[in-house]
């Protein structure tokens, strides 16, 4: 039977923890992490083997399993250790993804889970956006429907009248905007008033127009998965494997994507973490989260202020914190998130988050890349690809 080969990249480190000279190690996604194994997992009908192994012993391993296999060993291995190509469209000349990337989360609705309904003026909108920027997003993501758990849909025409003042506002301020839609209309009518980027938390699966409408208009796309519906998602999601269902879907959306014509450089996937997922759901995402560098695209991670971080650190009283009080929770899944390889981290907290990153990056476990890439690369895993 025909089985199904993933690689996740274990054990990855900063180069003050490598030794070059006698390592047989690849970057991830042509950053400053480097890792020396993967799990290799062979997934056949419902169950999955899986094996700890060094780099040179992958293919022959995968080839062991079924013949041929081997090749796709190395495609893989080639996938995770490519840069990441800037992303790129009509009105976005190319943001690099060298280094982590923020996207300031802008929520122009009144029934957002995590900040209320505090931005439901599109004056507030705009002045929050630009105060973003200031604090150092790269991008700002605008949305006009709440996708929380159990919320409402609204009307296109609602949905409409949120979401393109604000964006027109940012985009002519000079911002990198990303309007967050499940409906082809809006991605269309956002990107003619400027926003760079598509968001969509149903994979362009959520209209039957969405994957034409996106083709159209030449930006990147950031696909996200969900399971379910908003109003019914955290029923009782279920998965035979929370990362490797996951990773299957995106791989097939990545697919039909390409076969509409958004060319792969274009793509950016996110696991979609509290869509229509358990606890332990989220926690086997984070756990294998390097998994989803396999795919050969740029990842995205959105835990700012979700309730995972609530059921993992109750407050003394018992309670679960809000929203707001979620921020220790938000930074640390983010570093986590940077530790796997994250290229994008989808936040609230735009100021604090830049801070940790900075600290985080100047302490010494990622240098920062123009430091990092001027040391010599000679050699380090060449001869596995
Ligand atoms: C996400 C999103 C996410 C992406 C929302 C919230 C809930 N888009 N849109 N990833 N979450 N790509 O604002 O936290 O996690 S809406």
């Amino acid at each position: 039977m025909t089985g199904e080969l993933t690689l996740r990249p274990v054990g990855l480190r900063g180069p003050a923890e490598v030794d070059e000279g006698t390592e047989n190690l690849l970057r991830l996604a042509g950053g400053p992490l480097r890792f020396s194994h993967c799990e290799a997992i062979w997934r056949a009908g419902r169950g999955a083997s899986r094996a700890v192994l060094a780099l040179g012993d992958i293919v022959p391993w995968a080839e062991a399993r079924e013949p041929g296999q081997g090749a796709r060993a190395r495609a893989l291995l080639a996938r995770l250790a490519a840069p990441r190509a800037p992303l790129a469209g009509p009105t976005l000349a190319g943001l690099p993804l060298d280094r982590p990337r923020i996207m300031g989360i802008l929520n122009v609705t009144p029934d957002s889970f995590s900040d209320g309904g505090d931005r439901a003026d599109p004056r507030v909108a705009v002045r929050d956006g630009l105060a973003m920027l200031a604090a150092g997003a790269d991008i700002l993501d605008v949305g006009g429907e709440s996708t929380r758990p159990g919320a409402q849909a609204v009307s296109l025409d609602e949905e409409r009248a949120r979401v393109l003042p604000v964006v027109e506002a940012l985009a002519k301020a000079g911002a990198i905007v990303s309007v967050d839609t499940r409906h082809a209309a809006i991605m269309r009518e956002a990107v003619a008033a400027g926003a760079a980027i598509i968001n969509d938390v149903t994979a362009l699966e959520g209209d039957p127009d969405s994957l034409a409408a996106a083709a159209g208009t030449g930006a990147p796309v950031i696909l996200m998965h969900m399971q379910g519906e908003p109003q019914t998602m955290q029923a009782n999601p279920t998965y035979d494997s929370a990362a490797l269902d996951i990773y299957r879907y995106l791989a097939a959306r990545l697919e039909a994507c390409e076969a509409a014509g958004i060319p792969r450089a274009k793509l950016v996937v996110d696991p979609g973490i509290g869509f229509g997922k358990t606890l332990s759901h989220n926690l086997q995402l984070f756990e294998e989260l390097a998994l989803f560098q396999g795919l050969g695209v740029a990842v995205l991670l959105g835990a700012s202020r979700k309730s995972f971080i609530t059921k993992i650190a109750p407050q003394a009283d018992g309670r679960g914190a809000g929203p707001k009080q979620r921020l220790g929770g938000s930074l640390a899944a983010a570093l986590f998130g940077l530790q796997r390889g994250v290229q994008i981290l989808r936040v609230h907290d735009v100021a604090e988050t830049c801070q940790a990153v900075a600290v985080w990056q100047a302490a010494g476990a990622v240098p920062s890349p123009a430091e990092d890439f001027a040391r010599p690369a000679a050699g380090v895993g060449g001869a596995l690809l």
